[in-house]
């Protein structure tokens, strides 16, 4: 049959170099026009390409860019590249190529990709952070906050990864196990450069309220800055002439009385000047041992606890007793001040630890009296009931961990925990030994590696001015060219190898001095990228002021969900920075975040070359269309959710499609026939509908059901095509379906748009179609009357009407009652939307 397809290859090939011609994309700078910037994350170009799973990202946010456009906004929609990292140098190393080079072939696949798809980045804003034009500003801003006592350096154990060669932040140790190689993971004592994260730890939960963003993700990065509060704690340790203070952080500071020990981590900076001479080499031997265990594990109630007591003894702040002070790795340095105050009766770890050595277990806690009661009546209920971790200790009558009334605690005895802990807190801050206290998990967040393929550390290390910031004019600090770039295995950058280009002058006072060796995390590169994109191509900073402030901040941003804790904590920390350094007036990055579901393999398991399971938009784009593809992707189902790749769902897509061609190819369109027939409401009111369904579907990210609602209008057309309809009602119906493909399926909708319909000018340039309401809303039926069975007359009702006035009505009509002449009814019998029959004698 004639047109029977839609013939995808050819409409693209003709199209896709008008549009390019046209710039359809260029960022809107019409300034009678509200803005909006829509964002993907910065992706990571790899060797692999991408995939249709990327296309669950791409696809969306370029469907909304399409639609933002036609609804009359300034649209800023830029694709760039987070291109230093370890998968770039890994394989090029793998490959005997330059990572510049591997790096200049992904991105120009991903590019290529994205074209395919027909995503409609405007591509003039195009960014890498490897290239020195953008990591040039990487420096200078970790100049900025160098000065602002914002970046430091300091010695501390850090995860190293054998196999990568490189030191990784918290954040990419998985379950002990290296985040990109999966290898376990050991610790390695170096100086590393710091940003100090920590120091927003208050306002980067706070500002979660102000912000669109799913709560699974708040949720994260609460639980990742972990904030508890307490008190700290100060006991004296007096050792020879000196006495150390020794601060603690508790949340239990109603349990003071019950100390019978104090434990330190092994890494605590005291424990040197504190060991007793008898006690060193069990101190010694230990402090070894832990060094070879995980913090998760160390910090596991299931495991055994050990520790070695120092031979100091500490003083009691409120009671003067002696607190004997152990070392115990399940006290992990990081946190709080690296020492716990133990006190077995209350703390399930601190229990087991005193069972093992034998300390003293002293009773400070009562549970009240009705949580009393009720654990004696029924112990299995009670247990139930009780806060999470408290269960374990129902079990025995030694270890309570429960909040209750204060016993065996001096002048707090008989207070609550609540009120007794805030008193004793309160009392030790006027007495100078303590006061309420917070603490984070979060730790500051380590940005140095030892690896080539980052923006290096633009820092000059001078014999007598120390750590010295490149000066801006001097900026960038290239990237050293090196035949060898491998890592050498000494935990030492292999710019340390660059001999040439490590020797410079000092800054400050012009002696000779070395530089940095290490180079950034490629996260630092991504926490300020959506700034630069606002003008790309500015010289005289990282980011252009005045384009900020027309397009920042981001309106919606749209990435996986994993990166909850990582990027997107980075990128406000760095937002944080950058204002209260008074260059940007806002402080949160991203009004509106999104994540899109994972689209895993036809198997169900993620997609990956290591699977074999990859389905590439290339080969799907030859078979089906880019529209199809497209189409397919949003149709999977909510936007959100996780799917499952099916090859038999494009073909139904594809069909849809198809058929659309057909119609469009054999409708009677204007000025084909006498056009003098009334407007057909009913089809009027459809197109109405799909307006204003697809709209709403559209502006709630609703996209599989705004699919749906063009595939369930395209069969109420097709179903019109016997009935006549005027003309003029044909082509407005298909400029609508245009219109509202458009964003969708943008080949498709131009081809019919410009060379079926007659327009000149690009579908994409339109305006979004409007609707009326109340138009839409009146939705009708044509309810069929019989009397006895035969039809007599026609009815149009309002969908849904009440039957009693339908039977009224039917009774009512001329036509009936010619029929009825005047027999009695005997029975009406009712069909809701469909017919009345009338049964007469
Ligand atoms: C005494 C105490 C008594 C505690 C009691 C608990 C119950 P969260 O809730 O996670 O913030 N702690 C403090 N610093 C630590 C460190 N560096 N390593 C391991 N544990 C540490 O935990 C706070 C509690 O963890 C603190 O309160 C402290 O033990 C312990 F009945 O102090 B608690
Ligand atoms: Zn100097």
């Amino acid at each position: 049959m004639r047109n029977d397809k839609y013939p995808f290859t050819t409409v693209e090939q003709k199209w896709r170099p008008i549009w390019q011609q046209l710039d359809l994309y260029q960022t809107g700078s019409d300034p009678d026009k509200p803005n909006i910037y829509i964002l993907d994350f910065f992706p990571y170009p790899s060797g692999a390409g991408l995939s249709v799973g990327h296309g669950r990202n791409y696809v969306p946010t370029c469907v909304d860019a399409r639609f933002q456009r036609m609804r009359g906004y300034n649209v800023l929609h830029p694709m760039g590249w987070d291109a230093f990292g370890l998968p770039a140098e890994n394989y090029a190393i793998d490959h005997a190529i330059h990572p510049q080079e591997s790096t200049r072939i992904f991105t120009n696949t991903y590019r290529r990709q994205m074209e395919l798809l027909a995503c409609s980045y405007d591509w003039s804003r195009e960014i890498n952070s490897a290239d020195p034009a953008y990591y040039r500003w990487t420096q200078w801003l970790f100049c900025l906050l160098f000065r602002q006592g914002l970046a430091y350096q300091a010695e501390a154990d850090q995860w190293w990864c054998a196999t990568c060669q490189t030191i990784l932040a918290n954040e990419q140790v998985e379950q002990g196990n290296c985040w990109r190689c999966h290898q376990t993971v050991g610790k390695k004592r170096l100086r590393q450069w710091y940003f100090r994260i920590t120091a927003y730890a208050e306002r980067l939960l706070a500002d979660l309220a102000e912000i669109d963003w799913p709560e699974p993700i708040k949720q994260m990065q609460r639980n990742w800055i972990g904030r508890s509060s307490g008190a700290e704690v100060v006991f004296q340790l007096p050792v020879g002439e000196a006495v150390h203070e020794l601060p603690v952080f508790t949340t239990r500071p109603d349990t003071l009385f019950g100390a019978t020990f104090l434990a330190l981590a092994p890494e605590h900076p005291l424990l040197p000047a504190i060991v007793q001479p008898a006690q060193a080499t069990a101190v010694a031997d230990y402090v070894a041992a832990s060094q070879r265990i995980s913090e998760i594990e160390r910090m596991s109630t299931a495991r055994t606890q050990s520790g070695v007591f120092t031979g100091a003894t500490a003083r009691h702040p409120l009671t003067g007793a002696a607190v004997p002070v152990w070392v115990a790795d399940y006290v992990l340095p990081g946190y709080g001040h690296g020492a716990v105050m133990g006190v077995p009766a209350h703390d399930e770890r601190d229990y087991a630890f005193a069972q093992a050595y034998g300390l003293p277990i002293l009773t400070v806690i009562r549970p009240e009296a009705a949580q009393e009661a009720a654990r004696e009546a029924a112990p299995e209920a009670a247990r139930e009931a009780a806060p999470a971790g408290v269960t374990a200790c129902f079990t025995g009558d030694v270890c309570f961990t429960g909040a209750g009334i204060m016993v065996n605690s001096g002048p707090y005895t008989g207070l609550t925990s609540a009120a007794g802990g805030a008193q004793l807190a309160a009392d030790l801050a006027a007495q100078a030994a303590g006061g309420p206290s917070i603490a984070y998990k979060m730790r500051d967040w380590l940005v140095s590696r030892q690896r080539y393929w980052g923006a290096p550390i633009p820092i000059v290390h001078c014999p007598d001015c120390g750590a010295v910031a490149v000066p801006e004019s001097d900026l960038p600090v290239l990237l050293p060219e090196m035949a060898d770039y491998a890592p050498a295995g000494d935990g030492r950058s292999p710019l340390a190898r660059a001999a040439d280009w490590l020797q410079t002058a000092c800054p400050q006072c012009g002696r000779p001095a070395q530089r940095e060796t290490d180079t950034m995390d490629g996260f630092v590169c991504s926490s300020w990228y959506f700034l630069r994109f606002a003008n790309p191509h500015y010289a005289d900073g990282p980011f252009d002021p005045a384009a900020v402030a027309q397009w920042l901040p981001v309106d919606t941003y749209v990435g996986g969900a994993e990166h909850a804790v990582m990027h997107l904590l980075y990128a406000r920390f760095f937002t944080k920075a950058l204002y209260d350094a008074g260059l940007i007036d806002f402080s949160e990055p991203f009004q509106q975040l999104k994540n899109q579901g994972v689209l895993h393999a036809a198997d169900g398991r993620r997609m990956s070359k290591s699977n074999g399971n990859v389905v590439t938009p290339d080969e799907v784009i030859a078979q089906y269309g880019a529209d199809a593809l497209r189409a397919y992707i949003l149709f999977l189902g909510p936007f959100d959710g996780d799917v499952n790749w099916d090859e038999r769902g494009i073909v139904g897509v594809s069909r849809f499609l198809d058929r659309f061609w057909r119609l469009s190819q054999t409708a009677p369109l204007a000025g084909q026939q006498a056009d003098a027939a009334a407007t057909d409401e009913a089809f009027e009111r459809a197109r109405q509908r799909a307006i204003q369904q697809v709209t709403a579907d559209m502006e709630q990210f609703r996209y599989n059901t705004a699919v749906a609602a063009l595939m369930s209008y395209l069969n109420e057309l097709v179903a019109q095509t016997d009935v006549s309809i005027p003309a003029r009602q044909w082509q407005q119906a298909l400029e609508t379906f245009c219109l509202l493909l458009a964003p969708i399926c943008p080949f498709i909708a131009e081809a019919v748009w410009q060379e079926r319909l007659g327009h000149q000018a690009s579908v994409h340039r339109q305006p979004w179609p409007t609707f009326d309401p109340a138009l839409a809303a009146a939705e009708t039926t044509t309810i069929v009357i019989q009397v006895n069975g035969k039809l007599r007359a026609r009815l149009t009702a309002a969908a849904d009407v009440d039957e009693a006035w339908l039977r009224q009505t039917a009774v009512a009509q001329a036509d009936v009652q010619r029929h009825l002449s005047g027999r009695a009814i005997r029975q009406v019998i009712v069909v809701p939307n469909r017919l009345v029959n009338i049964v007469v004698d």
